[in-house]
Formats: structure tokens, sequence, C-alpha cells
């Protein structure tokens, strides 16, 4: 395999990568996974200790039941899904 194909092989799964970015419903801090992090997250957002809101393509990740707004309810209903209760998460 020559040195070209193998670059231009690594180019195109890295453009692939970062044209698809992962939009994890709960995924308050972007970090990949939704984890008890995320619901410290949530909670430090909605009072005002918190940083921003992640968006991504559109969805706002803190919004786990997707109601358009981010408030304590989203962090009980992710971390209720975290202890195994509650549906699966809506998607982005
Ligand atoms: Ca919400």
């Amino acid at each position: 395999m020559s040195w070209y194909l193998v670059f231009g092989l690594v180019l195109f799964v890295s453009v692939l990568v970062v044209a698809t970015p992962l939009c994890i419903r709960g995924d308050a801090n972007g970090s990949g996974l939704v984890n008890e992090a995320d619901v410290v997250d949530i909670v430090g957002y909605v009072f005002g200790s918190g940083e921003g809101l992640l968006v991504c393509n559109g969805c706002i990740l803190a919004d786990v039941d997707g109601n358009g707004l981010v408030d304590i309810g989203d962090a009980v209903r992710l971390f209720s899904w975290i202890m195994g209760y509650g549906g699966a998460l809506r998607p982005c």
C-alpha cells in the first residue's frame, strides 16, 4: 500500500468524523458519554453556576426530555435514566 493511499484514507476518515459529530441527548458536557457528570452540569446550569449549553445540529444536549427548555426536570430525567428507570432518551 502506497504512502499516498494511506494518507488519503486517513484524511478521508478524519473529514468524515469531523463532518458527523455525535449528538447525544443528555451528554450535557459533550464528553461523548452520558453519565453523572452530565447531571451535575445540568444542575449547575439551572442554578446559574454552570457553563453554557452545548448545541449539536440544533439539539440542546442538556434538554433531556426534548421540550425545548432546560430545567431541573431534565436533570431528574437523566439521573433516572442513568439509574435504569424510564425509557430510552429521545434522539437528537
Ligand atoms: Ca427539557
